[in-house]
């Protein structure tokens, strides 16, 4: 397959003005009627059009130019390019011409869930990022920006809702075949095709309106099928905040006089922000407290208000080539994050984005698919939404407003819309929007956040002035690790954020740089060079300093030498919620390791060090701070994340001395823990709110309740299956059924039947179902797999069942995964199920077969068993590109 690379890019030769569409919607044949009006570059004499070998077309008869025939029309070898020789006289002196093409298309055999296919019996379509050229023939890139009317036309019974982007204009019934209607929508400005989409079928909608700043008022429809209205309030309110949130932040306003949401069941991935059109994946729209968890009502909003961001950065202000993804995904993934910050804790949402980071893109940008947050080459396009364009790239991003502070970021945003509105850009432009509008910072070196893959490591050490002195020195040192295809590295623009606290656990005044420097509670310094040396005045002996604040770069810090009672310290003192978090996570991570390490050689478990002990315990009995934050401490780092932090992983004695030191928590923080939980009991009740305070305390709670139950007592087990039974929200219930999945015992089998009989009929519930039981069965979880997949309820081309137990096996239960008999059993299958998934879906398959890439961090002998499962799929017959690209990578 053909490398596609940054360096080679050229501006389109022919641009597109306005693009006329007529959709003839029928399952099995519909017909896209386009016109095109083009004007192409001088010199230019060949229209190449992007297309797809799944489209009919016929090049004699379908295609003209200025309504005359076109001659010695081609389509190249591998179908996927339609060649239209532009005569001379059309395209002299830059003039437009219009070129209108005629083509087939097959929905219902579309199983890849890209261009236009069939959900539950509707049509929809998925763009993003080369889906449109299976629409109809077009310049099939972002920086060909155009304008377009859509009409659709369908069966009025079967199809009575008809979408599209832009304002509806017309409507009726068809003159020709009053069994069919059609809709018109015109969409005003000027967009790349990705972002085109229709939706028809039989759906119901929640209506809403919204009045922007200059007093547009704006028809809000959410679409979903008959049936779940009631469950997209949660959607609809989201929406409504979001806008708000982008006109007060950013000073953004929504620009057409509809906005509509279309959920639907088949979905490859969460969500799409097609122009006025956005077609999400059903999981992030409906939402009910029987039905939705906490995390649920917290993703759906940062998804809506995602989606809806990228209105304007991505839809007004496109990506020139694929390449530059992060300048709409980096930015759009920052501004949900801080939309969801500012709509509940900001210390909370925080701590879930670096988790997120460091479980998803920290692994990634250690292995073979190491690459910067733009990315210079690739095979298929659709690998590379990846963690690192997405999470890495938001970081790039707040680090940017840590640099340039509140109000110099939003200069830099206004620039950035003033200047390039209406047109398909580069992350260098966007850098340069932000220095023009604060030309008292150089942002030079910073850009190598965008070239740069690896998370660079700093070692920082500190140490005190002699006796009397008052002074602290913070020696930092930064190195980035070498990533396939760049070996050697720069030193990187690291915003280092960090205070100090005094001996007595107060946060110190301190002064930077000199003796007679102004007194700060907190200072970010900008690392820059390899070694870089910080001097703090007027910090009293005893100090503790507080680095990395916030985790203000996405770095892996290394505290050489901070001792366990000086994270202790920090844990019980520090003002920064997030040190808080990382210090307990170091913690742990530390008496872990050391397990991990016994139980490798065979010697019994050291047990929890009394001081980390005392610290969980004032910690989880401190009522004064958030809940959710208590329990996000007393949270045990996954396997995944302990995996990153150890030259080769072994998996069954990470598990083992993981679990250890969990029961350890459990039992020596026993009567704390049952104290918190008698605590929480009469606050849980009566109505569900969706407040910080209500959630946090749903969390500590459950939290609680999961250590206590490691040691199996009968009460807890009883109380779990309770709780599955007749808890009131799905918090609450979903959380006692993960207890007791990962448990042999009679209470087990019975909450796992009673949940499937009482949910059986909601399919979003049931994923959830499917879910929990993939990643918690323990080593028999290959036979509960396959059982799964054998299940009535799984459905083999869905992608959120394939995500839920193919995706939740092979990621998300790293024991069960690993521990399968006989050894590699486990890989194999699922490497069978790739190529078969392959066959229909290869985007979906291609998410499925990461599982195997980071082969080499495993000791043996898992890791040759997992390689073999990469040479067998890439030897299998007819593998797609996506799949191909990630084994590739993997093998080389
Ligand atoms: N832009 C889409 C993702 C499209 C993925 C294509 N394989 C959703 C989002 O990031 O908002
Ligand atoms: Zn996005």
């Amino acid at each position: 397959p053909a490398v596609k690379l940054l360096a080679d890019y050229t501006p389109p030769p022919v641009m597109v003005d306005n693009i006329d569409m007529e959709v003839q919607l029928h399952e099995t044949k519909t017909v896209v009627t386009s016109v095109l009006t083009c004007r192409a570059r001088p010199g230019v004499s060949v229209l190449e059009l992007d297309m797809d070998s799944s489209m009919v077309i016929n090049t004699g008869s379908g295609i003209s130019i200025n309504g005359a025939p076109a001659a010695d029309v081609s389509v190249s070898a591998e179908n996927s390019k339609l060649c239209i020789p532009i005569p001379g006289d059309v395209s002299s002196a830059g003039a437009s011409f219009q070129v209108q093409t005629k083509v087939v298309v097959n929905p219902e055999a579309n199983k890849a869930l890209e261009g236009l296919y069939m959900s539950g019996g509707n049509f929809c379509t998925q763009c993003e990022a080369e889906g449109f050229r299976k629409i109809t023939p077009f310049p099939d890139r972002p920086d060909v920006m155009s304008t377009y009317s859509t009409v659709i036309i369908a069966d009025k019974e079967k199809y009575p809702v008809l979408l599209g982007n832009g304002n509806l204009v017309e409507s009726g019934a068809c003159e020709n075949d009053t069994t069919r209607h059609f809709a018109k929508y015109v969409d005003p400005w000027p967009k790349p095709c990705y972002l085109f989409a229709l939706v028809a079928g039989k759906l119901v909608y929640l209506k809403d309106f919204f009045t922007t700043m200059s007093g547009r008022k704006v028809a809000l429809r959410i679409y979903v099928r008959d049936g779940d209205i009631p469950k997209c309030k949660h959607a609809m309110e989201s929406l409504k905040r979001s806008m708000t949130w982008d006109e007060e932040k950013y000073g953004r306003e929504y620009d057409l006089d509809i906005f509509n949401v279309v959920a639907v069941a088949d979905f490859n991935m969460g969500a799409m922000e097609n122009k006025s059109l956005n077609i999400f994946n059903s999981k992030y729209v409906l939402a009910s407290t029987e039905t939705a968890t906490d995390a649920d009502f917290i993703s759906i909003e940062g998804i809506i208000g995602h989606e809806y961001f990228h209105n304007w950065t991505g839809n007004r202000v496109t990506c020139r080539d694929w390449f530059q993804l992060t300048l709409k995904e980096g930015l759009t993934v920052f501004r949900d994050q801080e939309f969801s910050a500012d709509m509940g804790s900001r210390a909370v949402t925080r701590i879930g984005n670096v988790m997120r980071l460091r479980s998803a893109q920290f692994p990634q940008d250690a292995g073979p698919m190491a690459h910067p947050t733009r990315p210079e080459s690739y095979i298929e396009i659709n690998n590379f939404y990846t963690a690192t364009v997405y999470q890495k790239g938001a970081e790039v991003i707040r680090m940017l407003y840590t640099i340039l502070g509140p109000d110099g970021f939003r200069r830099g945003t206004d620039r950035y819309f003033e200047l390039f509105d209406g047109q398909a850009v580069t992350c260098e432009d966007w850098i340069r929007a932000l220095a023009e509008a604060n030309p008292d910072k150089d942002l030079e070196q910073f850009k190598l956040w965008y070239s740069q893959a690896g998370t660079p490591k700093v070692k920082a050490v500190v140490t005190e002035g002699g006796a009397g002195s008052n002074t602290m020195t913070v020696h930092f040192e930064q190195t980035i690790p070498p990533t396939p295809g760049q070996a050697e590295k720069l030193p990187m623009h690291i915003p280092i954020a960090m205070g100090v606290l005094g001996p007595d656990g107060k946060p110190v005044a301190f002064r930077v740089g000199s003796a007679d420097g102004e007194p700060v509670m907190e200072t970010v310094l900008d690392l820059k060079a390899k070694q870089q040396t910080l001097v703090l005045y007027d910090v009293p002996s005893g100090s503790v300093a507080s680095l990395l604040r916030g985790f203000s770069a996405p770095v892996d810090l290394e505290y050489v030498g901070i001792t366990t009672s000086q994270l202790c310290f920090i844990m019980a003192h520090d003002t920064d919620s997030f040190n808080t978090y990382e210090a307990s996570q170091q913690l742990l991570t530390q008496a872990i390791l050391e397990n991990v390490k016994r139980a490798q050689a065979g010697e019994s478990m050291v047990e929890l060090d009394e001081q980390i002990v005392d610290a969980m315990k004032l910690n989880l009995a401190d009522s004064s701070l958030d809940p959710m934050l208590r329990a996000y401490v007393l949270s045990v780092p996954s396997e995944g994340t302990l995996f990153e932090k150890v030259e080769l992983a072994d998996p069954i004695a990470t598990y083992r001395a993981r679990k250890f030191v969990k029961e350890q928590l459990a039992s020596r923080l026993e009567s704390t823990l049952r104290k918190v939980m008698a605590d929480l009991e009469p606050k849980l009740g009566g109505e569900y709110s969706l407040d910080p305070t209500a959630m946090g305390n749903r969390a500590l709670f459950n939290a609680s309740l999961e250590l206590v139950a490691t040691m199996n007592a009968q009460e807890d087990l009883q109380l779990c299956l309770r709780r599955v039974e007749n808890a009131t929200n799905m918090t609450d219930a979903l959380a006692a059924l993960s207890i007791l999945a990962r448990k042999d015992c009679e209470e087990s089998t019975v909450a796992v039947s009673l949940f499937y009989k009482k949910w059986s009929h909601d399919y979003l519930v049931v994923d959830k179902w499917l879910r929990i039981q993939a990643t918690s069965a323990g080593a028999n979880a290959l036979d509960v797999v396959k059982q799964l997949v054998s299940h009535p309820a799984f459905d083999i081309s869905n992608p959120n069942n394939v995500y839920a137990v193919l995706g939740g096996f092979a990621m998300g239960n790293p024991y069960g995964w690993h521990a399968a008999e006989p050894k590699g059993a486990a890989y194999q299958f699922i490497a069978e199920q790739v190529v078969r998934i392959d066959k229909m879906n290869p985007q979906v398959a291609s998410r499925i077969v990461s599982c195997f890439t980071r082969w080499r961090k495993f000791t043996e002998p898992y890791q040759s068993l997992m390689k073999a499962q990469l040479e067998f799929i890439r030897s299998s017959p007819g593998i797609s590109n996506d799949v191909y690209e990630i084994v590739e990578k993997s093998l080389a």
